[in-house]
């Protein structure tokens, strides 16, 4: 191929793959999976990965490998769906890229430019999984994970230090760095819940152990902050607990901060067990309560989405994982799941539907016993219709 006609050919193929139609699949009445992600690595612009220069790249060869486009964090901005998502290079770094859409499903393409975070104390080797609140203070906060390494041990090259990084804007594009969250433990999966509480900030936490190991950090916590300006984590309380032979039995996380229903606050959470073939996650729901955010009113057994079909391969493979839903005033929802951090796709549903399904699905007995009960019951109430 000529250089000519392997840049059209460039461009051609981009343009189709931002400009390809989705097609809803019918599912289990709960949400629909769309066929194909909305967000891949080969989405990113082409002058992020190529030099289009003749004189520089004779042979327009790819100059910065990258890898993967996953785990987003979502908010409605001006009227647009857009995501912070974490792309991967083929280095191993993820950064933060805001991309939007239209409509939520299609056409999602990147801003001409990555993120550029500002670094908060000794910089970070990594960053990744932006939950987005716009707070009724009237800033938009963004809220990732900072890896580094661990400085105690610096012998062992995969010991790493995770902690929450914090950042606000008005704009997606010029973000002022907060100091990181101060809190007795190593934290990730740290997210701002949108309302005032008692006059403090509230977040969702997830207390760890180590680096990987949550240890004794027991689940979801919950901590009120005076400020966000200098966040410390003073008392943590564990709203929703792992428990032993469930999906979240190693370890478990919120997604994107919860939706306000009529109901009760409706949460998407990530579960983790360990099986033969590594760590394998899953989403979850569970709803809490509208006078007591704390307290746990509903939460449907086992999982709400579990990989399926080519979601299960990729570079950390069994995993889905969320961290950003976008919900209409209207009712609608799109949540933004990612697969094996390799790619995101979205799912659709309505706030109705997740309500019925976390007050209608019976929850987890935690014994096979009751899981057979539960569905002896089931089966009862279906035997006289026809
Ligand atoms: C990876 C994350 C992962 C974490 C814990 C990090 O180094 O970038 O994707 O969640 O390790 O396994
Ligand atoms: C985690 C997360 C995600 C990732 C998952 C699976 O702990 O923080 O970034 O999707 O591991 O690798």
């Amino acid at each position: 191929m000529t250089y000519e006609d392997r840049l059209a050919w460039l461009r051609g193929t981009h343009r189709e793959l931002i400009e390809r139609k989705n097609i809803p699949v019918e599912g289990n009445g709960i949400y629909r999976r769309y066929e194909y992600p909305v967000i891949t690595a080969e989405h990113a612009p082409l002058e992020w990965r190529y030099d289009l220069n003749r004189e520089t790249n004779p042979f327009l060869m790819e100059r910065f490998g990258i890898h993967a486009a996953f785990n987003a964090g979502a908010i409605k901005w001006n009227g647009r769906y857009v995501l912070v998502v974490r792309v991967e290079g083929a280095d191993r770094k993820s950064f933060f890229a805001v991309a939007e859409s239209p409509d939520g499903v299609d056409n999602f393409h990147f801003w001409p430019r990555p993120v550029t975070m500002p670094e908060y104390g000794e910089p970070a080797t990594n960053i990744y999984d932006m939950r987005l609140t716009a707070h009724e203070d009237g800033w938009i906060y963004g809220i990732f994970c900072v890896e580094r390494k661990d400085p105690a041990h610096p012998e062992d090259l995969s010991a790493a230090v995770a902690a929450a990084g914090i950042a606000r804007t008005h704009d997606l594009v010029n973000w002022e760095r907060l100091p990181d969250l101060v809190s007795p433990s190593q934290q990730r999966n740290v997210v701002l819940h949108p309302e005032f509480v008692n006059g403090k900030y509230a977040l969702y936490t997830r207390p760890q152990d180590g680096f990987i190991d949550t240890g004794s950090g027991g689940g979801i916590g919950w901590a009120l902050v005076d400020s966000m300006e200098n966040a410390v984590v003073k008392e943590e309380k564990i709203i929703n607990q792992r428990h032993y032979h469930t999906i979240k039995e190693v370890k478990n996380g919120e997604g994107p901060h919860p939706v306000k229903t009529p109901q009760g606050w409706l949460h998407l959470a990530h579960g983790v067990r360990g099986c033969a073939s590594g760590l394998r996650y899953v989403l979850y729901m569970y709803m809490t309560a509208l006078d007591d955010p704390t307290r746990v009113i509903a939460e449907p057994a086992g999982f709400f989405m579990a990989p399926e079909g080519g979601e299960f391969v990729g570079d950390v493979m069994n995993v889905l994982f969320s961290n950003g839903w976008i919900c209409d005033p209207d009712g609608k929802i799109f949540i933004y799941y990612a697969s094996s951090d390799t790619r995101l796709h979205v799912a659709t549903s309505t706030v109705e539907r997740l309500v019925d399904y976390c007050l209608h699905t019976a929850p987890d007995g935690l014994r096979t016993g009751l899981s057979v009960r539960t569905l002896n019951e089931l089966i009862d109430r279906n035997m006289h219709i026809r």
